[in-house]
């Protein structure tokens, strides 16, 4: 048996925080639990009672720790704002895909967040696709053109999600990574009206100011590194 600690390691430890902006109910909460300790499930995300959670991802010989931090609840967001946008790599603007108004919110989440923050990499990520696939067709297209539109403002790649059936979730910190550390991402777009979106090619390439910082911890990975990190279940 390999002895694990006769491998020389390089041992690089590098903490990436993440914000996660949206209206009330949109499910940052939800999404930060789930992606971190696997559950979905109102009870436990309530009585929990967290809105920062940190995650350690194995990358070749880096340790990436995902410090994700989500605005508290609704009367307190003008005064948490800072304190989520500050300092993050990334931050993930989120709205509920069966409420449009949350989408139009986007807008003014958007502009006040970049006051704080201009060099953060913004993720558009519409929540609740297991709701969104039950409504009017028409209604399903409309939102994932308007969307579409917003990301392109925001030079946003945009990803549709479930944190209830499990729809997209690693994949949304998978496109963080990505971005953060300028690795290549083979996992295939989802494009189609009724899918549950995932654009991070066309949508949201524009090279990042400052992102030379996080890229350097990341040389010479492999994008198979990536891939490999944590499926979908
Ligand atoms: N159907 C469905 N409900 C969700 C999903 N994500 C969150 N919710 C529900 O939406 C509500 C608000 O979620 P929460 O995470 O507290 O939102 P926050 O206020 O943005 O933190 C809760 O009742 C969640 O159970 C989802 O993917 N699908
Ligand atoms: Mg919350």
């Amino acid at each position: 048996m390999v002895n694990k600690n006769s491998i020389p390691q390089l041992n690089n430890e590098v903490k990436i925080k993440i914000g996660l902006i949206g209206d009330a109910q949109v499910g940052k909460t939800s999404l930060m639990v789930k992606y971190v300790q696997n559950v979905f499930d109102e009870e436990y995300t309530q009585t929990l009672g967290v809105h920062y959670l940190e995650r350690k991802i194995n990358l070749g010989s880096t340790d990436v720790i995902f410090s994700i931090m989500d605005l508290g609840g609704q009367r307190e967001f003008i005064n948490m704002l800072p304190l989520v946008s500050n300092r993050a790599v990334a931050i993930i603007f989120l709205f509920d895909l069966t409420r449009p108004e949350t989408l139009t919110s986007i807008r003014e989440w958007y502009r006040q967040a970049r006051g704080f923050n201009e060099t953060a990499i913004p993720l558009l990520v519409g929540t609740k696709y297991d709701l969104l696939v039950n409504l009017d067709v028409a209604y399903q297209e409309e939102v994932s053109k308007t969307s579409m539109r917003y990301a392109q403002v925001m030079g946003a790649p945009l990803i549709f999600c479930s944190t209830a059936s499990s729809i997209n979730v690693q994949k949304i910190f998978k496109v963080v990574i990505a971005k953060a550390f300028n690795l290549t991402l083979r996992i295939p777009e989802i494009k189609d009206i009724g899918d549950p979106l995932l654009i991070y090619k066309t949508l949201g390439n524009q090279p990042q100011r400052q992102s030379a910082d996080y890229s350097e911890h990341a040389r010479c990975r492999q994008p198979e590194q990536i891939r490999n990190m944590t499926s979908e279940h």
